[in-house]
């Protein structure tokens, strides 16, 4: 059986001493045209879109590796309902304050709106049949899905994590995670913020209390070690 670890810090991962396509999955977050593509939500808010865009070439050389070696791959998508009915009322109005109000029409299609062009995964990133996608209203990948179940079912006890934005959905994610017993790795080049101090901080974070949520490395590092 194929087993790896990775140079990581703040200790080198996972904690107990191996990883392998049975027990690891690569979770691939929010890759889609609304926070990384022109005319997307993050665009429309004016933030500048090559940050977000930048982990993409880092996650294709990733996802690729995994792919071929076998690992599973979850990907997950930020949307709501066409009838905006699992849109909370706060969240709406944040976005309105941003002249980007989530369910309105932008050039991508209604912000944030399952079945929109924005709300679809890029293709540079696009999912294969059988990969899981999980389609989620909240920041974080496990609130109102199915995605722990997914993991339990398959004995996936490691979490390599990737996407946008390593501050709001990669965070919330990696929290979650950690506090269900997942052992998380963040791949820093992999991910990024809206604004380069908010991806340090939260990368830097991480480290605290010997690793408080895990542990991080980069995509160079982790196909090393995938050899
Ligand atoms: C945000 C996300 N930032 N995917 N969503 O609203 O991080």
């Amino acid at each position: 059986m194929l087993a790896f670890s990775v140079d990581s810090t703040p200790y080198a991962w996972p904690f107990d001493g191996a990883f392998s396509p049975q027990n690891t999955a690569l979770v691939i977050i929010d890759m889609q045209a609304d926070f990384c593509g022109e005319g997307g939500y993050v665009d429309t808010m004016g933030y500048d879109i090559a940050l977000t865009r930048a982990p993409i070439a880092p996650i294709q050389s990733v996802l690729m590796r995994m792919r071929e070696l076998g690992f599973p791959i979850i990907h997950t998508r930020e949307g709501h309902r066409p009838d905006l009915s699992d849109l909370p009322a706060n969240k709406r109005w944040r976005s309105k304050r941003m002249q980007a109000e989530i369910g309105s029409e932008g050039p991508c299609g209604r912000i944030l709106v399952r079945g929109e062009a924005g709300w679809e995964i890029i293709p540079e990133l696009a999912p294969l049949p059988g990969e899981a996608i999980i389609d989620k209203p909240g920041k974080g990948s496990f609130y109102a899905t199915d995605l722990e179940l997914i993991l339990r079912s398959q004995g996936i006890a490691n979490l390599i994590l990737t996407g946008i934005t390593t501050d709001v959905c990669v965070h919330t994610t990696l929290r979650e995670a950690n506090d269900r017993g997942f052992e998380c790795l963040v791949l820093a080049d992999c991910c990024a913020a809206t604004e380069q101090h908010h991806h340090d901080a939260a990368i830097s974070m991480i480290h605290m209390q010997g690793g408080i949520f895990g542990a991080v490395s980069n995509a160079a590092t982790l196909l090393d070690a995938l050899g």
